[in-house]
């Protein structure tokens, strides 16, 4: 039976990734943090009683800060293949804390590959690196590809060009199987909450149901490639399962601003949006909305932009060229954008109609406005 660790295992690729490999019949180990409350959410579905037999789910307790629990862990499990996914992911907030960000998504990378060499599993075990198309940054051409030069712009691409290069770098020096998976915008209903699709599908949900008047969002004109998690986890096992490691971008290649995202999902419950004004002066107001039962009036504001969401340097716009994916790993995402949207926005709808009846009955429920 085939052994994989996953760092990131509580994050959303870490939960469909441990899904996917025991569906292949892996046995999963994975890297949780030790945190004052339950932080496996994500993976609550997946948990084995260790007290059975033949359980193939393990959790670890570790830190990608930790070079001397990292290699414990891969010691004892012995992995075929490492999934690289732990990381401090959000791109704001990689401008509060940047120091903390290149020893994790940085420094993190390099303790993992260090611990394979460390350890004499450079033939046995091979390693997948999360890349991001956060890489390219400032434009240089469209659509970028493998081939299309770096221009990092936040403390997190600088963090994952050091990652990046340094799986490189223990590939071309020490023949390890080590691989980048260059991968653009994913998105799932289990995808973190204060990333903007599920910022902006949360919100529709919690506002047609009456729980919260409007959202605020930050740069509206951002473009971004959005693909479905569970598409992009199949491209990263596909990467590790070639004859020759080497790098891939990942991506559906097409490109949508975050204000068509926001018309998307509150057209999905039957909400047509119209925005108005410029910068940060715009607004999304309601425009028609088809679901009486939703007690929406037409002119509602339901959509403002606070300059507190925007980034000291942007990405202006992402799309990639999935085409090495395509013809190499024979990988093609099965959903589209619109797809992505209805599923995100029917499984808050779900997650809030509990919220909508708690509060009913005379409970206090969070406010969700992050
Ligand atoms: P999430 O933010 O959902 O998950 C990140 C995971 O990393 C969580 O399990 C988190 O643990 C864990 N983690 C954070 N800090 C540490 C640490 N110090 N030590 C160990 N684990 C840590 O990210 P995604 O699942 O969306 O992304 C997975 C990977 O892919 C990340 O590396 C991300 O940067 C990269 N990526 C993501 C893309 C996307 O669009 N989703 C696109 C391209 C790359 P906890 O739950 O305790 O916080
Ligand atoms: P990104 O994702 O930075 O691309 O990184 P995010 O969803 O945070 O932002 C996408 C774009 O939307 C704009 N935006 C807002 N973003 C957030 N979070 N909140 C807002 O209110 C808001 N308003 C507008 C942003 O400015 C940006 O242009 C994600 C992460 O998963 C990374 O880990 C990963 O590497 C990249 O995708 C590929």
């Amino acid at each position: 039976m085939k052994k994989a660790l996953i760092t990131g295992i509580t994050g959303q690729d870490g939960a469909y990734m441990a899904q996917l490999l025991l569906n292949k019949g892996y046995e999963v180990h994975g890297i949780k943090r030790r945190s004052s409350l339950f932080n496996t959410d994500r993976i609550d579905h997946l948990y084995q009683d260790p007290h059975v037999d033949n359980y193939r789910f393990k959790l670890h307790y570790g830190d990608l800060t930790d070079s001397t629990n990292l290699i414990r862990i891969i010691q004892e499990v012995q992995p075929d293949e490492i999934y690289n996914l732990g990381a401090m992911s959000h791109v704001k907030v990689s401008f509060d804390m940047p120091e903390y960000v290149a020893n994790v998504d940085a420094m993190g990378t390099l303790r993992i590959l260090e611990a394979v060499r460390i350890l004499n599993l450079t033939e046995k075990t091979r390693i997948y690196q999360a890349s991001t198309s956060e890489l390219y940054g400032m434009v240089q051409e469209v659509p970028q590809s493998e081939k299309t030069p770096f221009y990092p712009r936040s403390p997190y691409a600088v963090a994952k060009m050091y990652g990046y290069w340094i799986t490189v770098n223990y590939r071309e020096a020490y023949g390890m199987y080590a691989c980048n998976g260059i991968l653009f915008n994913h998105e799932s209903p289990i995808r973190g909450e204060t990333f903007v699709t599920r910022k902006i599908t949360r919100a529709t949900a919690r506002i047609a149901l009456g729980l919260q008047d409007k959202i605020y969002l930050g740069n509206l004109n951002a473009k971004r490639d959005w693909g479905h998690a569970k598409d992009y986890v199949e491209a990263m096992y596909l990467i590790l399962q070639q004859e020759k490691p080497e790098d891939y971008v990942i991506a559906t290649g097409i490109t949508t601003t975050v204000r068509d995202f926001c018309k998307l999902a509150f057209a999905e419950l039957g909400i047509e949006l119209e925005f108005v004004g410029e910068n940060e002066e715009e607004k999304g107001i309601v425009k028609y909305c088809s679901n009486p039962e939703y007690q929406i009036e037409i002119g509602t504001e339901v959509i403002a932009v606070d300059s507190r969401y925007f980034r000291p340097t942007e990405v202006d716009l992402l799309i990639g060229d999935p085409t090495k994916a395509q013809e190499k790993l024979g990988w093609k995402p099965k959903y589209n954008l619109q797809q992505l949207v209805t599923e995100m926005v029917l499984a808050d709808m779900e997650l809030f109609k509990k919220d909508k009846y708690l509060q009913e009955g005379g409970h206090r429920t969070m406010n969700y406005y992050e």
